[in-house]
């Protein structure tokens, strides 16, 4: 009989909460990782990630980022590490934008605390803002940044105390569902493991690790920049900025955060989406001029003090579906033995906590309570074209 009764594939953001929740339900969990704990290979790195309550990507999401934020406090309690801060934020454009039109109607639905300012309003509450006439924003005070690094490393050290045992430097080079209901094996050049369940965190090793499962994934290099504000990080604090989402009028997003590590270290700002294609293992990590040239210029039309001097700049990738919802389900062709989280497309970090209880649900359980039909992998699946009869 296996040693494990669960394996998980991947301890990033998600594959590190999977572990943590399944070893506190009691499982024997065995968690492979390709790279160090809390590396900065994949898509959980880079000091920050906002989280927010008032969805624009779909009403869908918010039962799922309420959960995610007790959660968060959990962690914080469990770990004495910092990981939630909650400075407000504000989801910027005009009425018409997704990016507003989206929140109001998310916030809307759940009945969550909100207010609407006009571009006056929010130049006076927030003077490093200067939106255009006719902009608005959606602001909400449960909104605010997570350290994503202070996630990873919690995470991992609840599922050790919890008896998982972590093994780094350890990728897996295969995996197989068992015949007749027998489990699963992972192969990596150390040996072969078996388990009851196998559940899946590939993060942008998707397109190698799930190719079977049929969704047309595909993962962008994405930037984040790092400025010192003209004039200084004073108004920029977390005291007194919030996180901001910005979509201008031809619809490009940028994404950024108060200067959360304190003088001469910045305020982070990024474009959401926009990045280019890529692989794991082909992504170029140089930032180029042209590259900063062009965040600091859309920057400065909403703040134009923040790009001063040029800190720097990291790469990191988003793995993208077609619709850019998750896939957080069983594996369509393995539903008694593996489950998988893939696909979140530039905007799962939030969710990571609340990931992690879903994929123990479905590993243990076979279903979970929380609401995930969007995820299902089954909408991405290209339709099988009707067959003529022939006769
Ligand atoms: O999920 O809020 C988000 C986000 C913004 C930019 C990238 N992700």
């Amino acid at each position: 009989s296996p040693t494990y009764d669960v394996i998980v594939l991947g301890l990033g953001g998600m594959g590190s909460a999977a572990a943590h929740h399944l070893a506190a339900r009691g499982a024997r969990v065995l968690g492979l990782e390709k790279f160090g704990p809390v590396h900065t290979h994949g898509s959980s790195h880079g000091g920050s990630r906002i989280t927010r309550q008032s969805y624009f990507e779909d009403p869908a999401y918010v039962p799922l980022l309420l959960r995610a934020h007790e959660l968060y406090e959990e962690l914080e309690r469990a770990t004495g590490r910092r990981i939630a801060t909650l400075c407000g934020g504000v989801m910027l454009g005009r009425p018409e934008s997704r990016t507003v039109a989206g929140s109001l109607r998310s916030a809307r639905t759940w009945d969550l605390p909100h207010e609407m300012l006009d571009a006056r309003e929010v130049r006076r509450r927030f003077p490093t803002l200067t939106p255009a006439a006719g902009e608005v924003a959606l602001y909400e005070a449960r909104a605010g940044f997570l350290r994503p690094e202070n996630t990873v490393a919690a995470q991992l050290q609840l599922a050790t105390q919890g008896g998982a045992d972590l093994r780094f430097q350890e990728p897996v080079t295969r995996w197989e569902a068992l015949p007749g209901g027998r489990g699963v094996r992972v192969h990596t050049p150390e040996g072969a493991y078996t388990a009851g369940q196998l559940v899946i965190c590939p993060g942008a090793w998707a397109p190698e690790l799930l190719s079977g499962l049929g969704v047309a994934f595909s993962v962008e290099r994405q930037i984040m920049h790092w400025f010192e504000p003209a004039g200084g990080t004073g108004p920029y604090v977390p005291e007194r900025h919030p996180i901001y989402i910005w979509e201008d009028a031809a619809g490009v997003q940028i994404y950024g955060f108060p200067a959360i590590d304190g003088p001469g270290r910045g305020a982070k700002v990024a474009f959401f989406r926009r990045g280019t294609v890529c692989t794991p293992e082909t992504i170029d990590r140089t930032v180029y001029e042209d590259e900063v040239r062009a965040m600091a210029g859309q920057a400065a039309r909403l703040l134009p003090s923040l790009p001063g001097r040029h800190l720097k700049s990291v790469t990191c990738m988003y793995t993208n579906t077609p619709d850019e919802h998750f896939v957080l389900a069983r594996h369509p062709a393995h539903p008694d033995a593996v489950t998988v989280a893939c696909g979140f497309s530039g905007h799962g970090f939030k969710f990571v906590p609340v990931v992690g209880e879903i994929l123990a649900d479905l590993a243990l359980g076979g279903d979970t309570a929380h609401p995930v039909g969007l995820f299902a992998p089954e909408r991405l699946l290209a339709a099988t074209p009707a067959t003529t009869p022939s006769s």
